[in-house]
This record gives C-alpha cells, structure tokens and sequence, in this order.
C-alpha cells in the first residue's frame, strides 16, 4: 500500500504570496501545495495538503492522522509559539511530525524563538520559504525508512 503523507498549514498561510511577500516571498499557497504534490510523485508517496486558521481543526487533523498518514509536515504558524494544546496533540497521536517554517523564526522576534512543536517533533526545517516543504518531505520520507 502506498504510504501518505499530509502537510497541515495553520493560520493565515492562506494569504500568502498577497501580502509581506518580503518576509515569505511570492509563492501562493496553491504554488505550494503543485510543488509538494510533484515531489510525492518523485517519493512514491501520496500526499494529503491542507489548510486551516483554526487550532481546534489542527488539532483534530493531528488526531485523525493515525493509522491513516505515515506521517505529517506541520508549519503551525503562530499556533507554533502559543499552542500547549497542539504540543498535547503531538505528543498524544503517535504520528511523526516534522515542524516546517518558511521562515527562520530563530533570525527573527524574540518571541518567535519558542516553539511548542520543537520538543515533540522528529525534528525543524526552518528559513528556506517555499523549499522548505519539500525539503521536509525528503526529511520525513528519509526518517521513515523502507515501508515495512
Ligand atoms: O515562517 C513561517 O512559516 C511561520 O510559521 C509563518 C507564521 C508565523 O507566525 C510564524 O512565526 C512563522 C505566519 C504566517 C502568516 O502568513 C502570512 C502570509 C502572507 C501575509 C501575511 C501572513
């Protein structure tokens, strides 16, 4: 059975490539989802992508997330520097989670430093704005190793 991926983007990515293009460049979030969706051909895996502004809906997508996703790509957003209740989430679903950022929330304000995913993901790709994503697939693929 193919193995499948999902790639969860939280609050106010669907505005990107509209507004501050200077700080997450030009790409749409449709840009992304094309880029993401060619690279699951290149890996032989399918891909699941969405998007949502509400942290309740992330959370429930973590949960449901078991036994159907091998894994999950989830750039969280602000949800990231605030969210205890993802972090729970995390840590409850079983699931592998790489935690993605377009940009480098370590270069930035203070209060962008903190995640709550970092503590419970695989591990961070952060700072390579669009790239990044399939930078994360290869990292999780990677991590998953031959389908058992
Ligand atoms: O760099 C990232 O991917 C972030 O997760 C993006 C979040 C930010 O709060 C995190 O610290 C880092 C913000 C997403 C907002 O996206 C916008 C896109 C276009 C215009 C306005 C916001």
């Amino acid at each position: 059975m193919t193995r499948s991926i999902l790639i969860l983007n939280g609050p106010n990515l669907n505005l990107l490539g509209t507004r501050q293009p200077e700080v997450y460049g030009p790409t749409t979030l449709a840009d992304i989802e094309a880029l993401c969706a060619a690279k699951a051909v290149d890996l032989g895996v399918e891909m699941a992508f969405t998007q949502t502004n509400h942290e309740g809906v992330l959370i429930d997508a973590i949960h449901a997330a078991r036994g159907v996703h091998a894994g999950v790509i989830l750039n969280a957003g602000a949800y990231t520097h605030t969210s205890v209740a993802l972090m729970d989430a995390i840590s409850s679903a079983m699931v592998p989670v790489v935690e993605l950022h377009l940009s480098n929330i370590h270069a930035r304000e203070t209060f962008r430093h903190q995640s709550f995913i970092a503590p419970v993901a695989i591990g961070q790709i952060c700072g390579f704005g669009a790239a990044g994503y399939p930078l994360a697939m290869d990292a999780l693929v990677t991590y998953l190793g031959e389908p058992q």
